[in-house]
């Protein structure tokens, strides 16, 4: 789909490639709206990869064996190969990566609401595998068949190592249930914390998301955010019974008409909170992140000096 012909044209030409359920890819014409709604969706996952490094982070130093550190320290790796190939993908589309990290540190573009809260325990770590990759998970695989090439294509892979950190976390947490009492205490106190934050991921409900519509026409998205949130919480009600933890939510129970569990009321008033940077650890997080992007700046000196004096020995020769 080249940019020579004329726009009504080429705006058919595109909405042909989506109707086929064909990929749109970088060189294609696009509506400029949906440009800009592609890069806003990739940059803010992103950075929800990037941030989503520090609150497990923090236990890297203090996991209880060399194996949990082992595995801990290749999860953290592996959020940070997301977050670099989704700055790539955004890339594609035009974006600038230092313009998308300026925004990120001045607080100027969003990440995940869910990577603000703490990690006050070890527990905290396995549950942020079964819960947070888990709603990553039920939310990033039907974006495998995204409409954008390249963020579809670096969605197989991201889900299947999130697949691998979700069974993670869940081991984690069935050996901590075969513990002590204090370690099921642990266990327990973690799902309490995480279970809401986790249903508030999939971004607020349908009739407040100004976005669902206009993505799942363009078939950016495939599924509501209400649909993705009910998908979760069938998903996992099974798992927190096997695992021997009770859901914080008194309204949880089986509806035999709908084939669904239903569930109590989110605290919206809590999500709109942390979104606009008021949740307990916004100001942490960004902090930590705009400290170690001046912290790399000597690196990112030495690679621009390094590639400036090869091209000018390639050039000479
Ligand atoms: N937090 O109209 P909608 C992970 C914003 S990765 C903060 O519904 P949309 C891996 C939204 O951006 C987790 N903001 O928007 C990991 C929009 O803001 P704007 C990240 C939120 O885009 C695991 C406004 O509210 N995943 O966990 C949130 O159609 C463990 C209106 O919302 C992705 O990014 C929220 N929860 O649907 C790493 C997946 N929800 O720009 C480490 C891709 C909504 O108008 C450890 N993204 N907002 O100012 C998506 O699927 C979608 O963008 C949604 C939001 C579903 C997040």
């Amino acid at each position: 789909m080249t940019a020579t012909a004329e726009p009504a044209e080429l705006e058919r030409r595109f909405e042909e490639v989506i109707a086929r359920e064909e990929r749109v890819e970088p060189r294609d014409w696009v509506p400029d709206d949906y440009r800009a709604t592609m890069i806003r969706m990739i940059a803010q996952h992103a950075h929800s990869e990037i941030i989503g490094m520090q609150p497990e982070g923090n236990w890297i130093t203090r996991a209880p064996s060399l194996r949990r550190k082992a595995i801990l320290l290749a999860k953290v790796q592996d959020e940070a190969g997301h977050g670099l190939y989704l700055y790539s993908a955004a890339e594609t589309l035009g974006a600038d990566r230092d313009e998308l990290t300026r925004k990120l540190i001045e607080g100027r573009q969003k990440y995940s609401s869910i990577f603000n809260y703490p990690t006050l325990s070890f527990a905290d770590v396995g549950v942020i595998g079964w819960l947070v990759d888990g709603a990553a998970i039920c939310n990033q695989v039907p974006l495998c068949r995204s409409s954008y090439g390249p963020y579809a294509r670096a969605m197989i892979r991201i889900c299947k190592e999130e697949s691998f950190h979700q069974r993670q976390g869940y081991e984690l947490l069935m050996t901590m249930m075969r513990g002590s009492d204090s370690q099921r205490r642990m266990v327990q106190d973690a799902t309490d914390r995480w279970w809401w934050p986790s249903l508030m991921m999939f971004g607020p409900p349908d009739a407040d998301s100004p976005h669902t519509e206009r993505s799942m026409a363009w078939k950016i998205k495939r599924h509501t955010n209400d649909e993705l949130r009910q998908r979760f919480v069938d998903m996992t009600v099974p798992q927190a019974d096997a695992l021997g933890v009770t859901l914080p939510d008194p309204d949880l129970r089986w509806n035999a008409e709908r084939e669904h569990y239903d569930f109590g009321a989110i605290d919206w008033a809590e999500f709109k909170r942390v979104v606009a940077g008021n949740g307990p650890c916004n100001a942490e997080r960004v902090a930590h992140r705009r400290a170690a992007h001046d912290d790399g700046a000597w690196v990112r000196e030495a690679a621009a000096a390094h590639a400036a004096r090869r091209a000018e020995r390639d050039g000479a020769a």
